[in-house]
């Protein structure tokens, strides 16, 4: 497996070979630096193979399910009795089906929650579904979960509240850290492959509540021995929180991330950031940003953004807000700008007392799903024939095609490290659009900072939409247009940029 990673991780460097692609940090920057030092140092900071897997994700489902579905809150106390809890009809397999509908490539299930109840039988507390009536107490969610997920082919992650108001340890900071990393064992070996760890940072302790030190160098390490390939998000090295729960992506997200901190720790005066980074910043990887800290120091890191916003209102299932799931325009939103907008998106879906997908959930998923395959199934610029100027790098035989050969892991770029690039897609005959798609390959870094896209009108070029950073992937939405030929204007990038793919197409339920 690993070997097979490599040698495509090989391969790919080699059909869009380039500087020295470097590593995913950290890179350490100094109030020495010129902006000509930064620039070259953020372009050297690429993502690490587990980062590109879980970008490539692009759509995964949230699933908030536990003691909360039962007695109708969104944080428990940890005094609740696990008799509540107990699903009269649980169904992982109707959640996977739902969640495929839309499109998603994973799930991550809330393991535990933090009212402490564990949705395993762990060995470690009484406080599980092992002394709950669901199933005689021989239920296993996760376990359920897992297997359903491998079915189908989807990826599986848990969620692991490190804040815990059951556990009587919690507090004692080392006993609790025991407990902790005792569960994250029984997780990690128990259930096959897990693709992603999320901690979550919420704690609301107050002034007079526990302190909890968290070894949350214990608990990465171990996840690297026992799950290499997961990802560990939000308070976590590899994927951070876009800074809101409301779906909303910055116009510009950058993977190339500064932060103020050398020792590489998690903030425990900023839940929700780590490591010297405020992740609700407006402005979080300008070049403007990356001056500003590092005037006091501090160093680069590939960090991605990851979108977790529910479905309805509330994380967990309440029967009152049956009616106040997303509509679909709203969702079609959070997906343009988040999937298109170099951010991974984690749309949470809360299973209801029965242990289902609510009916309302479902047909929403089902709609997305199916409005976001009739988009996307045509390229409209596949077997366009495309030229680029300048011309490209000598050795990449395909040239401009290559933006156009369906695979994110190769790409064009420009000779002579120019910084800026044009490429004319001439389609062979008029194309209705609405929708532009472009990508660089992030295995060489993120680099565009601002591009456009024109179309022919028969006499001259117009400009239809424009953007800002590309990174793993750009979705714009414009009106229909009807055009022979397609330019990409890459306007602004740190060094040379690269174009991995390029598309057009028709959203036909926008065509006014
Ligand atoms: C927050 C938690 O407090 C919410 O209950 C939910 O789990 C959300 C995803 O993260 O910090």
């Amino acid at each position: 497996m690993v070997a097979v990673a490599a040698a495509v991780f090989a391969l790919a460097l080699a059909a869009c070979s380039g500087p020295k692609a470097s590593s995913p940090g950290p890179v350490e920057i100094l109030p020495t630096d010129t902006v000509e030092d930064l620039v070259l140092k953020a372009t050297g900071v690429i993502p690490s193979e587990r980062q590109v897997a879980w970008q490539a994700l692009e759509f995964q489902a949230f699933v908030h399910f536990g003691m909360n579905t039962f007695t109708d809150r969104e944080w428990g106390l940890g005094t609740e009795d696990p008799k509540l809890f107990d699903p009269a009809d649980f169904d992982a397999a109707q959640w996977v089906e739902a969640i495929r509908a839309a499109g998603m490539k994973g799930v991550i299930v809330t393991a535990k929650h933090h009212d402490g109840l564990c949705l395993w039988p762990s060995r470690y507390t009484e406080h599980s579904v092992k002394n709950s009536p669901w199933k005689g107490g021989h239920g296993d969610v996760v376990g359920e979960a897992a297997a359903a997920c491998r079915k189908a082919g989807l990826k599986f992650g848990v969620y692991l509240s490190p804040w815990d108001r059951h556990e009587p340890s919690y507090g004692d900071s080392p006993r609790y850290n025991d407990y902790f990393k005792n569960q994250l064992r029984e997780l990690l070996t128990g259930y096959g492959e897990i693709s992603e760890v999320w901690f979550d940072g919420a704690c609301a302790e107050g002034p007079n509540g526990k302190r909890q030190v968290y070894d949350w160098d214990g608990y990465y390490g171990l996840i690297r021995e026992l799950q290499p390939g997961a990802v560990i998000s939000i308070i976590g090295p590899d994927a951070r929180w876009i800074g809101n729960e409301a779906g909303v992506t910055r116009e510009s997200e950058w993977s190339v991330i500064p932060l103020a901190r050398m020792d590489g720790l998690p903030d425990e005066k900023n839940p929700g950031g780590v490591a010297g980074l405020d992740a609700q910043a407006e402005d979080l990887g300008s070049l403007k940003a990356i001056e500003a800290v590092a005037k006091n120091g501090g160093r680069l890191i590939w960090y991605p953004g990851q979108v977790d916003v529910s479905i309805r209102p509330g994380w967990f299932y309440h029967a009152a807000e049956d009616m106040k799931v997303k509509t679909l325009d709203h969702l079609l939103e959070i997906y343009y700008t988040s999937v298109g907008g170099n951010a991974q998106l984690l749309l949470n879906i809360p299973p209801d007392k029965r242990g289902r997908i609510h009916e309302n959930d479902a047909r929403r998923l089902k709609e997305m799903g199916d409005r976001l395959g009739a988009t996307f199934a045509v390229n409209l610029a596949a077997g366009a024939r495309a030229a680029a100027e300048p011309e490209g790098r000598e050795g990449e035989a395909l040239g401009a095609a290559m933006t156009l050969d369906g695979d994110p892991a190769t790409c064009w770029r420009p000779a002579g490290g120019a910084s800026g690039a044009t490429i004319v897609y001439d389609l062979g005959q008029p194309r209705t659009f609405n929708v532009a798609l472009v990508q660089e390959n992030i295995r060489l870094g993120q680099r565009v900072g601002s591009f456009a896209v024109d179309g022919w009108d028969g006499r001259e070029w117009k400009e239809v939409a424009r953007g800002t950073t590309i990174g793993w992937k750009r979705l714009l939405r414009f009106p229909t247009l009807t055009a022979s030929k397609a330019r990409l204007r890459i306007l602004d990038s740190r060094l040379e940029p690269t174009v991995a793919e390029f598309g057009l197409y028709l959203d036909r339920a926008r065509t006014r």
